[in-house]
């Protein structure tokens, strides 16, 4: 099959960004049309980014520019100004005022979306301290306030690694056979992290049943989990993912954001290439799945699916995997170590 897949290429074939005084700029245009849920322009501008890292050398005229896909006259006449001027005026009319800084330091409070952070600011909110005082909070952006900063900043890979072993040594001594491995950045080599994400599996396909709540438990009694913020899935049989706030023990340590998924056995390798990513690796698979009629997801590699646009109308069958292995074989793909999908 043509085309330009992502998940076809290792990611250290990735081009050096040819384009980053650019593609900088735009990002903060993104962040804030993100902020203020204008949707249609946000993705104009991903797109438009993605490609631009994606072109094998500097733009340096506007015609260059308007030639690559994704790329119309408007965003071509900013690149231009960014190319003649290194500036580009419409950040400073458009992220810059207190309303736009607000609105960006609402977001981050861990459970307030685009919604409420533009509520807070139309009440006249400008500081965490307003919101502090004033707003009326959900209890989990309670807790993203109390730990703002911490939730802020990326977390060395060793500290990642000391909480996942955390996760795993409780795992195992409730079941020996119980496998708890950290996907996300971490799996991918990163020598930062955002926050954890463990997969729990059984092997043996029942025993993941009832072994959250054990698991949580256990963390909990020894003071490793401080605070929990969600938790997702009611059915034993499917996916049950859990969100919540950590510290290793000592002194200086940090509250760090902790996801647990319990996966059953069936669904586990499909889990493990969805959680470790990245999210646009993911988008790539999940799209290039879809072009050959089939569909992939966290929890199975399906074939023979009908769409009428973009209505399911057969959801097809799941294909047999036992590896992440055996979904690139599905689809025709050569396999990528995880480290080869951080794009
Ligand atoms: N994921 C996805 N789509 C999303 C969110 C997540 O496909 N919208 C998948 C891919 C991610 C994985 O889940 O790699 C973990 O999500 P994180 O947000 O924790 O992302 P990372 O671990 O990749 O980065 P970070 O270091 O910022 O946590
Ligand atoms: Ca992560």
């Amino acid at each position: 099959m043509k085309g330009n897949w992502v998940c076809s290429k290792p990611s250290s074939s990735q081009q050096r960004n040819h384009n980053q005084i650019i593609t900088d700029k735009l990002e903060v245009l993104m962040k804030t049309y993100q902020n203020t849920k204008d949707h249609w322009r946000s993705l104009g501008y991903r797109k438009a980014i993605t490609a631009l890292k994606q072109h094998p050398k500097q733009v340096t005229s506007w015609e260059e520019a308007n030639r690559i896909p994704g790329i119309g006259t408007k965003l071509a006449d900013k690149i231009q100004e960014i190319i003649e001027s290194g500036h580009l005026r419409k950040i400073d009319h458009v992220c810059s005022g207190d309303d736009m800084k607000a609105l960006d330091m609402f977001n981050n409070i861990w459970g307030a979306g685009p919604t409420v952070a533009q509520e807070w600011v139309q009440l006249g909110y400008r500081t965490l301290d307003d919101i502090r005082e004033k707003a009326k909070l959900s209890r989990q952006q309670k807790i993203g306030l109390k730990h703002y900063d911490d939730f802020l900043e990326r977390m060395p890979r060793e500290e990642a690694g000391a909480i996942e072993a955390t996760v795993r040594e409780m795992a195992v001594s409730i079941d020996p056979a119980m496998m708890a491995v950290v996907c996300g950045s971490y799996r991918r080599g990163k020598t930062t992290c955002g926050d954890v994400d463990v997969l729990v599996t059984h092997p043996d396909g029942k025993s993941h049943r009832g072994a959250l709540g054990k698991i949580l438990d256990g963390l909990r009694d020894k003071g490793f989990i401080t605070d929990d913020l969600v938790r997702q899935g009611d059915d034993e049989e499917d996916q049950k993912k859990y969100m919540g706030v950590c510290k290793l023990p000592g002194e200086k340590q940090k509250y760090r954001r902790l996801d647990i998924i319990v996966a059953p056995y069936n669904q586990y390798y499909c889990a493990l290439m969805h959680f470790t990513g990245s999210g646009h690796f993911n988008r790539s698979i999940r799209l290039l799945a879809k072009k050959k009629g089939m569909s992939l997801s966290e929890h199975a590699l399906r074939t023979g699916v009908i769409r009428n646009g973009q209505v399911k109308v057969h959801e097809g069958t799941p294909l047999p995997v036992t590896s992440e292995e055996d979904v690139f074989n599905h689809l025709g793909l050569e396999y990528r170590e995880p480290e080869e999908r951080d794009y």
